[in-house]
């Protein structure tokens, strides 16, 4: 065998070894919709290129839903996820651990074990619309949290428990929904609907 034979093969199969390793990042993805959850309502690990942008493709494969990019002045543009283009206020935008960055998605890059949120939202004055965080305080028992875009969060008073086809309110953004089946969630008025927990 020669040795530029050699050193071909001895390329092609370190790029072979790179390629499972630029894949390799494994982060939580959840799409919310308008009306409903588009993608991963219990924040699943997807295996992610490197960025927020990379996130969406990754659950749009793994989910089969549609969306679109355009390019602007500011970079890629998310103009559409699933059934609905954005337009006038309203528009589809991400988080990252609960934050939203003021810059494009392509330019978030991604750690392993982050969690990426897109999500459809209408801005008024007082900004978007918060996020809920569901949490499990103890057995058959929940915290509902509201998180705005800086990260913050307060407990979200009036916040409903669903679980197996029955609603339980959170007064004070905490409740217990006792023995249950299926995957619990939070809803509130002008919240975007919370990650789902056994
Ligand atoms: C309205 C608006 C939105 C609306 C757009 C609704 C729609 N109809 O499409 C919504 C709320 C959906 C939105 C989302 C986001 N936005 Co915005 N948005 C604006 C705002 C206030 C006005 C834009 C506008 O209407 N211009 C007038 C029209 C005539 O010009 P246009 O070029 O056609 O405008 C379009 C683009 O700006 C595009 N667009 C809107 N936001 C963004 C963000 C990025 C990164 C890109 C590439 C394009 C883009 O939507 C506009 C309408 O079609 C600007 C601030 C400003 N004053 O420019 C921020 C602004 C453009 N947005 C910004 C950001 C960061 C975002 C998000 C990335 C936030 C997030 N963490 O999710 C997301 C985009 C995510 C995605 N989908 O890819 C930043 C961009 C900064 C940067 N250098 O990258 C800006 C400058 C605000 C800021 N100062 O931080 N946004």
């Amino acid at each position: 065998m020669s040795r530029r034979l050699l050193i071909f093969l001895a390329v092609s199969a370190a790029a072979l070894l790179l390629v499972p390793a630029a894949l390799a990042l494994r982060v939580h993805v959840r799409v919310e919709g308008k009306t409903q959850t588009i993608f991963g309502a219990a924040e699943p690990t997807l295996a992610v290129k490197a960025n927020a942008l990379d996130a969406l493709e990754s659950a749009s494969l793994a989910g089969e839903f549609y969306y679109h990019v355009t390019v602007g002045g500011f970079g890629p543009y998310v103009d559409q996820i699933g059934r609905y283009p954005a337009g006038g206020s309203s528009g589809w935008v991400f988080k990252v651990n609960g934050l939203s960055p003021p810059v494009g998605a392509d330019a978030v890059v991604l750690k392993p074990g982050d969690r990426v949120l897109w999500y459809w939202a209408t801005f008024g004055p007082s900004g978007g619309p918060p996020t809920l965080v569901l949490r499990r305080a103890s057995r058959g028992c929940y915290r509902v949290l509201a998180q705005d875009d800086a990260g913050k969060t307060r407990a979200a008073r009036g916040a409903m428990l669903r679980v197996d086809g029955r609603s339980v309110r959170a007064r004070a953004g905490s409740a217990c929904v006792g023995a249950h089946r299926g995957l619990v969630r939070a809803t509130l008025k002008g919240a975007v609907r919370s990650n789902a927990l056994a």
